[in-house]
C-alpha cells in the first residue's frame, strides 16, 4: 500500500505533539476579542504574553472520504474568572462533524448552534468523548491546573472558519463562580 502520508503516528498525551508533524502554538495575544474581560485581558498581556494553547496536526489532502486530526494542549489558567481557552471556530465546510477525545487533564467543550440559540456544555478528560455534530461552534476550556490534552478527529475537508467567531463571540462562557466552571450568558456579565 502507498500513500503520500504515513498511516501511523507516535504522539505524546502529555506534550500535546504528535512526532513529526508541526505545532500550532497560541500565546494570549493571539486571542485579542476571546475573552469576556476585557481589562483584565489587557492586564494580563501587559505583564507578559503566556502560551495559552498549542495544536499538532495531523492533516492529510483535503479529500472526499479522508480524516484528518489534531491534538490539543490548552494550557491552566484564567483571564479574570474566564478559563484558557481556544478560539473556536465553526467548520468552513459546516456538515462536517468532529469527534473529541479527552487525553490528560480536565475541562469542557463550549457548543453552539450558528443563531446561539442551542447551546451545551460537556466534560471532556481522559475516558470522556464529545461529539460535535455538524454545523456547530466548538471551543474547548481548560478548567483544571494541569494541561489540558485532547485529540479531536475531522473530516480532511472541514476547513476551519474563525471569522464567524471573531465577528460574534459564543453567547456563552465559562467561568469560575463559586470555585466551580458554570457556563452563563455573555450578556449577563454586563449587567
Ligand atoms: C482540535 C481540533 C483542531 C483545532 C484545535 C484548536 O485539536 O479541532 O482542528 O484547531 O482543536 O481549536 P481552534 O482551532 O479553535 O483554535
Ligand atoms: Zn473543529
Amino acid at each position: 500500500m502507498e500513500f503520500s502520508f504515513p498511516l501511523a503516528t507516535h504522539f505524546d498525551p502529555v506534550t500535546g505533539t504528535i512526532e513529526g508533524y508541526p505545532l500550532t502554538a497560541r500565546r494570549l495575544s493571539d486571542l485579542q476579542g476571546s475573552f469576556a474581560d476585557e481589562q483584565a485581558y489587557q492586564r494580563a498581556l501587559g505583564m507578559g504574553d503566556p502560551l495559552v494553547y498549542t495544536v499538532s496536526g495531523f492533516e492529510v489532502p483535503a479529500e472526499e472520504g479522508q480524516l484528518s486530526y489534531a491534538l490539543g494542549l490548552i494550557m491552566p489558567g484564567k483571564i479574570g474568572q474566564e478559563y484558557y481557552l481556544t478560539k473556536g471556530h465553526f467548520h468552513a465546510w459546516r456538515p462536517a462533524a468532529e469527534v473529541y477525545i479527552g487525553l490528560a487533564g480536565e475541562g469542557f467543550m463550549l457548543l453552539e448552534s450558528e443563531d446561539g440559540s442551542q447551546n451545551q456544555m460537556l466534560p471532556l478528560r481522559p475516558h470522556h468523548a464529545v461529539y460535535v455534530p455538524g454545523h456547530i461552534a466548538h471551543r474547548t476550556v481548560n478548567t483544571g491546573s494541569v494541561p489540558l490534552t485532547y485529540v479531536g478527529v475531522y473530516p480532511a475537508q472541514a476547513g476551519h472558519d474563525y471569522d464567524a467567531i471573531a465577528r460574534k463571540n459564543f453567547r456563552h462562557v465559562i467561568l469560575e463562580l463559586d470555585g466551580k466552571p458554570s457556563m452563563i450568558e455573555r450578556s449577563e456579565l454586563l449587567r
